[in-house]
């Protein structure tokens, strides 16, 4: 592994240096594109065409509300179990997993706000070629081909969408490694499961030994480890200096969808791209991976710092979505017939009477865990919003004030700045209702503690704020200083609350405060140590008015692969690569866990987060990172903001004035008019940028930013009353 050393550190400032003296890059050699990730790859190899699954009609069982079905993979033998269900408001869930995998494959948990509510199913008919299902409302049926498999949801006539129509489903089952670990190549699976459990049950059921031998999904179709290629990529991948040591080989999942009558498809957030996915055809997938990117570029499919797996298809006969439960490295890969077609293209198509319909045809390639897929049949754009909250929750109410202005910079820097920045405001009759603080307020990017010379007496300063009924925002990042001087890191390092390394220690990384150790988040136990850790008593220097920012949750690791956490770091039995797009959404769990608590369970928390998934509106806010003082960015803060909006995320905002650069005055003006519309409303701007307070750029341009945040204030009621919709009904803010 690469170290980063403080050596290096003025590498990174000439980074930052290069960046805010004009040259806006992001360095593309830094992160992978799906070429250089060998699963995407090896799934994009796969071309449309025959499906080698097979459905085993014969395996069918049904109850009142959950239908099991054996997928058979022709060329390998490997068997699947299929589970549909249909759920409560018009969604069909689609569950697919190894019948009998090695080990257990991860499954999402903490994201679905409850077991959703199963309706009836039935068999309508059933014949060797398939199963006709209903799904109780509207006509609506689920046909399921057996041979390829295929399944279709049906309305009447119409096909609303199908699945492994283009037969790409693909699962990549785990298996041992041939090299490193010898058995006979003719042995089953079902007899290495075999294997595995006597060796690792101490009290063996002979029963149930007889009972598994005569199911006939156990049964040697099972060679498959014959057919097996072993391609680079499959058990150790590197990129750059990092090697991701794979110790499961193979994991990957996908599965495509057709959407018939589809022309425009919407979501997938996070990328800096327009609000309509664009094909993907002469590029690479969309790709979800939360990631610290330095410099990102605009309307491309790159990954960003958060991710949420749900893709809205929108046609003006119906809205449906797709929900792709999964926290490991995904991408998106999007087709359409109708691409590259002009409008007169297709006014000709339709005075000619072509019949071929518009369809879009989207793919999902994840790297790990199952395939758990919601699908929401709408069918208005209110109802897919109302199946998707039903799911993973709705945007939390947000406290009033927390919907008026925000002033931050990176960074405030003492007791004396924050006070005049304060009296500023009076001075100039700028509403305001937040101050934030950056890293530089701690002492040495120790969280949870106040530079003891900046900020020596921070109660005073939060004291001084309350008067005036004013609130601040201190940031808590989840990197946490190697240093046994430091409370918080002897404790979490004594609690065994760290996430661990391939080889058992405690992982480690660089970021700010040097050599860091990151807590796992994916622990309850963890979570509400962390939580306890925000009681007054405990985070010393705090007031009721101090509310908090977590940054870098991606997690960003500077010296790791893609500058985030080993895929082989552990969290318990499962690998960083099973959770990663999880670990963002935990840290601002547990943080706004910890204000709830402080405040006796009365108040309602306000914490901001970058990284995100699904399920992350329930928490609180989250701003699009380090963006630019550009025209470009002012105008890419819409799209995505709506995006997030489109799948439950509507608390969105972008930095007022762009994170890197100098906004001219004019920029900076029209982006406090533009940001007044946008449901996070915080200024921001780098450590090395001069300084930008509304009232630093002359009388003129000091009365149109008040005149902007004053509109703001003047339709504050709308705001909350949105935000109350949105949280009632799943309904974005932004529209
Ligand atoms: O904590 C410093 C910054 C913060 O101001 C910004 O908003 C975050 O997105 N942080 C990133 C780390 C350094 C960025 C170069």
């Amino acid at each position: 592994m690469a170290t980063f050393t403080a050596r290096m550190a003025p590498l990174l400032v000439v980074g930052l240096a290069l960046c805010l003296s004009g040259t806006w890059a992001v360095d593309k050699g830094n992160f992978k594109t799906c070429e250089q990730s060998a699963f995407c790859k090896r799934q994009r190899a796969l071309k449309p065409g025959e499906s080698p699954y097979r459905a085993l009609l014969e395996t069918m069982e049904l109850t009142n509300t959950r239908l099991t079905l054996q997928l058979i993979n022709d060329n390998n033998k490997v068997r699947l179990l299929l589970e549909l269900y249909r759920l409560q408001g018009n969604i069909t869930r689609v569950k697919i997993n190894e019948l009998k995998p090695l080990k257990p494959r991860y499954e999402v948990p903490d994201v679905l706000i409850r077991e959703p509510t199963t309706e009836p199913l039935s068999v309508l008919s059933q014949d060797e070629n398939g199963v006709v299902l209903s799904l109780g409302v509207e006509s609506q049926r689920v046909i399921i081909s057996a041979r390829p498999f295929r399944l279709d949801i049906m309305e009447g006539s119409d096909v609303l969408m199908s699945l492994n129509s283009r037969g790409l489903l693909a699962f990549e089952h785990l298996r041992m490694r041939k090299d490193t670990f010898s058995y006979k190549v003719t042995s089953t699976v079902a007899s290495v499961w075999d294997n595995i459990k006597r060796v690792f049950s101490s009290q063996a059921d002979p029963e149930a030994e007889k009972k598994e031998e005569a199911d006939p999904a156990n049964q040697a179709e099972t060679t498959k480890e014959e057919e097996e290629k072993v391609e680079d990529g499959m058990w150790e991948e590197t990129f750059k200096s990092h090697t991701d040591s794979k110790p499961n080989g193979p994991s990957a999942v996908s599965l495509d969808f057709s959407l018939p009558g589809v022309e425009h498809v919407y979501g997938i957030p996070e990328h800096a791209d327009t609000l309509r996915l664009k094909t993907t055809d002469n590029g690479d997938p969309y790709r979800l991976y939360n990631l610290d990117v330095f410099q990102y570029e605009l309307y491309n499919p790159m990954a960003l710092y958060g991710s949420v797996p749900v893709m809205v298809a929108h046609s003006p006969q119906r809205t449906t979505g797709i929900f792709w439960l999964n926290a490991a490295e995904t991408w998106v890969d999007i087709s359409s017939n109708t691409a590259g077609k002009t409008v007169f293209g297709k006014m000709l198509d339709y005075v000619q009477g072509s019949s071929e319909t518009p369809q879009t045809d989207v793919r999902w390639i994840s790297e790990s865990g199952i395939i758990d897929v919601f699908i929401m049949l709408g069918p208005t754009p209110k109802d897919v919003f109302s199946q998707y909250a039903s799911l993973t929750g709705t945007q939390s109410f947000p406290p009033l004030a927390s919907l008026g202005y925000h002033q931050c910079r990176w960074n405030y820097n003492d007791q004396e700045d924050v006070k005049s920045v304060d009296a500023g405001f009076d001075e100039h009759d700028i509403p305001y209702d937040f101050i934030w603080l950056d890293i530089e307020h701690t002492d040495g990017k120790r969280y949870f503690t106040w530079d003891p010379h900046k900020f020596a007496t921070p109660k005073e300063m939060l004291q001084g704020l309350m008067d005036k009924k004013r609130k601040m925002v201190a940031i808590v990042d989840p990197h946490i200083k190697v240093d046994s001087n430091y409370k918080i890191h002897n404790e979490i390092r004594s609690l065994g609350f760290y996430v661990k390394n391939k080889d058992g220690g405690d992982y480690e990384g660089w970021c700010w405060p040097g050599s860091a150790s990151y807590p796992d988040f994916t622990r309850a136990d963890m979570r509400a140590w962390w939580a306890s850790m925000f009681a007054y008593d405990q985070y010393e220097g705090t007031m009721e008015n101090l509310h908090t920012w977590n940054d870098m949750n991606e997690p960003s690791v500077f010296n790791g692969p893609e500058v985030t956490m080993h895929k082989d770091a552990m969290h318990g039995s499962w690998e960083h690569r099973d959770i990663h797009n999880l670990y963002g959404l935990y840290v601002q769990m547990a943080t706004a866990e910890g204000l709830i608590q402080r405040s006796g369970g009365v108040e309602r928390p306000f914490v901001l987060t970058r990284a995100f998934f699904a399920g992350s509106q329930r928490i609180g806010a989250v701003w699009t990172g380090d963006n630019a003082a550009e025209w470009d960015h002012l105008k890419i803060s819409i799209p995505m903001c709506l995006s997030m909006g489109l799948v439950g995320i509507s608390f969105c905002g972008a930095d007022i004035g762009g994170f890197f650069k100098s906004p001219s005055t004019e920029l900076l003006v029209r982006w406090y008019q533009a940001g007044a519309y946008q449901p996070f409303y915080r200024a921001h701007a780098h450590l090395d940028t001069p300084r930008r307070e509304p009232w630093l750029f002359g009388p003129e341009n000091t009365a149109l930013i008040r005149e902007a945040v004053r509109q703001r204030y003047t339709f504050l009621p709308y705001w909350y009353q949105l935000f109350y919709r949105a949280h009632v009904t799943g309904e974005p803010v932004m529209r």
